[in-house]
């Protein structure tokens, strides 16, 4: 049944509990904080939060170095504090998603450092070791990690696989004990009421580098997937599959059978989509939508402009990086060892307000479903102070006051944007453009309404249209009768189009869903239509 199939048209917002809103006023973001901002979500629209790990955890990677699987991070609150969210949540129609992070675990895990103790430790075969390095190591994902993703450890006279940094073993997934423990964790929180986990680096879970034998990895996934379904069958696995389309397939599982991930997140539209602003031609996003494999009904494409992670251009040639570069990280602490950026939103804002609404147009009326990252509503910047990876990472800005309004104590880790940042609290916050009809945020709910409103955008069949100016991308999506077509003009200089609509029912009329009026077709279904400069358009 469709509405088993809520994620088809949710609307899905990604947030830190550390950074969201503090109650206690210890300087950190907490679930009871967060309870008291659902309204702000409710009214924003959006129908399902996805929270980034709360676990207990060191912190060297904010939170994605889990101790303990089954608890709450003290500072963050009690699970009875995560069920009473939860439930809150669910009042306001809201689901709840969590990170599912099982590549590694922190090197304080008390399988780790049991582990570490012995060869003959009982979860020493939970992580991955050899006496040798196997041949062709691939790089570490982060900086810092020079020595590659084996670890000596000198204790026990062997090396540890660490795909990240060394303070994330590799969990061993080729270990039954292990894949137990994750259908534990899966079961333990669904138990509590999530709808469903974003699994974290998927690639790297289940396809270890060379030398490392996991047997079938797509197994694991698989039966993530089985245990899901018999336990809660509107639970959801969103991927993080960073890989080209063909690669992503295969973790969509077999075709006729959604065996494994629900839904996945689109790196390459999102990469070139980039590329397309950087140029102001929406050619190089128009030729990789026209390649994005179109999915079964059960399956999903999940879209987004923004994350928590800075922007990493892998998808992009070299001159095409430095093309977005130049246009979206003119400075150098905006760019992150050569491969992405930080600055997104900012540089968006600042080069064209209109730049961005059109962004986020696209962002609704793309098929697939869409994924915001906390305060892109308000178009919250990055503090340049932070490390690069925590720049995006910065509280929320509920007022213009002191700290933002996230806290009344001094943020324990993350500080927002320094006073004189054009992106600072006082500049923007919730409450400013809370009752401000041309604020961004007023134009992200009128969006996300429409969006919701319009569930063929969701579940309908996708097609690119041809409308003969580069610089204009135009869709269709068609589900039943009900036709709905988006222009999206990425150039800063009005655009004039014409919209070949074939033949239609006499009876039918075009609407404007921004202008909200609507006109007879002419009889070839012809449409004339003038986009300003960024302007933008959805008929139904
Ligand atoms: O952001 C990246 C590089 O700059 C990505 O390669 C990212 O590290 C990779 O996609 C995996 O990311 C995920 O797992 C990491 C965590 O730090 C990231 O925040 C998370 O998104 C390790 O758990």
């Amino acid at each position: 049944a469709r509405g088993d199939l809520w994620w088809k048209t949710a609307v899905v917002y990604c947030l830190d509990v550390e950074t969201f809103m503090d109650w206690n006023d210890d300087g950190s973001g907490d679930f009871e904080g967060l309870a008291n901002r659902l309204d702000h979500l409710a009214e924003l629209g959006i129908t399902c939060i996805w929270l980034m790990p709360f676990q207990p955890s060191p912190d060297q990677d904010d939170g994605y170095d889990i101790t303990d699987y089954f608890g709450v991070d003290p500072r963050l609150g009690s699970l009875g504090d995560v069920v009473a969210f939860v439930r809150a949540a669910r009042d306001r129609g809201i689901r709840v998603i969590m990170d599912l992070v099982m590549n590694h675990t922190s090197d304080r895990h008390p399988w780790f450092t049991s582990a570490k103790r012995s060869r003959n430790s009982p979860y020493r075969d939970f992580y991955v070791w050899r006496d040798e390095i196997p041949p062709n190591p691939p790089e570490s994902v982060f900086p810092g990690e020079e020595d590659g993703v084996w670890e000596w450890h000198e204790g026990t006279g062997q090396y540890y696989l660490h795909s990240f940094y060394r303070h994330q073993p590799d969990l061993n997934i080729a270990n039954p004990d292990v894949r137990d423990e994750i259908a534990k964790t899966v079961g333990f929180w669904l138990q509590l009421g999530i709808s469903g986990f974003r699994v974290d680096a998927v690639p790297f879970l289940i396809e270890p580098p060379e030398g490392v034998d996991v047997g079938d990895p797509h197994e694991l996934m698989r039966d993530l997937r089985r245990y899901l379904q018999r336990r809660a069958s509107e639970a959801i696995l969103l991927g993080e599959v960073n890989l080209p389309y063909e690669q992503q397939l295969e973790y969509f599982g077999a075709e006729g059978d959604p065996a494994e991930l629900t839904l996945q997140f689109d790196f390459e539209a999102m990469q070139r989509f980039y590329l397309a602003l950087a140029r102001q031609d929406a050619t190089p996003l128009r030729d990789t939508l026209a390649r994005r494999p179109q999915l079964e009904p059960e399956k999903q494409w999940a879209n987004f402009v923004r994350n928590h992670d800075e922007l990493t251009l892998d998808k992009l040639s070299d001159p095409e990086r430095e093309e977005v570069f130049a246009a979206f990280a003119p400075e150098e602490w905006m760019r992150v060892y050569g491969r992405g950026i930080v600055r997104r939103l900012p540089t968006m804002l600042e080069g064209d307000p209109r730049r961005i609404r059109m962004a986020y147009s696209l962002l609704f009326s793309l098929p697939g479903t869409p994924v915001l990252f906390y305060g892109e509503e308000i178009g919250m910047g990055e503090n340049p102070e932070q490390e690069k990876r925590q720049a995006v990472r910065t509280p929320m800005q509920w007022t213009g006051g002191r700290n933002g309004g996230f806290s009344r104590a001094a943020p324990s880790r993350l500080a927002a944007s320094p006073p004189g940042d054009g992106f600072a609290p006082e500049h923007v916050n919730v409450e400013a453009q809370m009752h401000d009809p041309e604020s961004l945020l007023s134009g992200m709910r009128g969006l996300i309404a429409r969006y919701r409103s319009s569930p063929e955008i969701g579940w309908g069949r996708f097609e690119l249209l041809d409308v003969g100016a580069p610089e204009v991308l135009a869709h269709r999506i068609t589900e039943d009768h009900l036709r709905f077509v988006a222009l999206h003009n990425f150039a800063p200089r009005p655009a004039r189009v014409t919209l070949e609509l074939g033949e239609l029912p006499e009876e039918a009329v075009l609407s404007d869903l921004f202008a909200v009026d609507a006109d007879p077709i002419d009889g070839r279904g012809r449409v004339e239509v003038e986009l300003g400069a960024y302007g933008y358009r959805w008929f139904r």
